[in-house]
């Protein structure tokens, strides 16, 4: 069912829908469902790179991609931690990337958090605006594009000029980014997955309250 899954992804989303309620039906783990869906983007991010797919494939398996993604976020329990942070989430400027992001928000909010999300192309001072707006404790970015990495220090930068630094944590992820380059740019976190961005929130959180 997951192989199901994954190859509807490379061949353009035909029966996503189907598929993907088969294998809730079966009580397939919703943490598997999100790998096939992500192991069949990362083919055909490969074909792309190899000028196999052009931007339509692209786009119709992104699609196909997100209409299973969400048809999955219902699903995910909410943890009875009693946690309650507030983020305020964003894809940076230049990127217009959500899938990823859209995950990692919907385990934020499982795990009880409010999550503010802003989208996609996000600006620094719109995500300055957010924060001050909504008191928030954490502020995440997210960007797949190695062309748009760099603006995430320039919001991190904006944040010192205005004062908030102290005030929020930042996580920041996507698939070109690097625990390495999140130190380096002056982020407090990076995480590859759902899971370990949830865990790591949840620490924040916890210090914060002590
Ligand atoms: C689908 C897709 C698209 C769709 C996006 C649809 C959408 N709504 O998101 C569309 C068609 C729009 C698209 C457009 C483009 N794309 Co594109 N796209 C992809 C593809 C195939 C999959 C991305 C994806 O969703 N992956 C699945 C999710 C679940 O994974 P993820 O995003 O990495 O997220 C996980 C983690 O990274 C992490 N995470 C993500 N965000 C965050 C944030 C935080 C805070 C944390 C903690 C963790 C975290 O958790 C997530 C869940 O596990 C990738 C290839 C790939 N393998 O990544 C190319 C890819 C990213 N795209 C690429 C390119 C070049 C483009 C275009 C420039 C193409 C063009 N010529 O126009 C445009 C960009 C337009 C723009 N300005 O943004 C390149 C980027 C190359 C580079 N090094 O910069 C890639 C790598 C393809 C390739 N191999 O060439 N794309």
């Amino acid at each position: 069912m997951l192989e199901k899954i994954k190859k509807i992804i490379i061949d353009f989303g035909d029966g996503i829908e189907e598929a993907v309620n088969e294998a809730l039906d079966n009580n397939i783990e919703i943490g598997k469902i999100i790998d096939a869906i992500s192991e069949g983007l990362d083919k055909v991010g490969e074909l792309y790179e190899n000028r196999e797919y052009f931007l339509s494939e692209l786009i119709l398996s992104g699609e196909a991609a997100k209409k299973g993604i969400e048809m999955i976020l219902p699903r995910l329990n909410k943890e009875k931690s009693g946690i309650k942070g507030t983020v305020v989430f964003g894809t940076v400027k230049g990127d217009v990337h959500d899938i990823g992001k859209t995950i990692v928000s919907a385990f934020l909010i499982g795990a009880g958090f409010i999550v503010y999300d802003l989208g996609v192309e996000v600006t620094a001072e719109q995500f300055i605006e957010a924060i001050k707006k909504h008191n928030a404790d954490i502020l995440a970015m997210s960007t797949l594009l190695t062309n748009t990495m760099s603006y995430m220090k320039e919001v991190i930068d904006a944040l010192k000029e205005v004062g908030l630094r102290d005030k929020v944590k930042v996580i920041v992820g996507g698939r070109p980014l690097s625990k390495e380059f999140a130190e380096q740019i002056g982020a407090d976190g990076f995480a590859i997955n759902p899971f370990d961005a949830k865990e790591l929130c949840k620490k924040w959180i916890k210090e914060k309250n002590q």
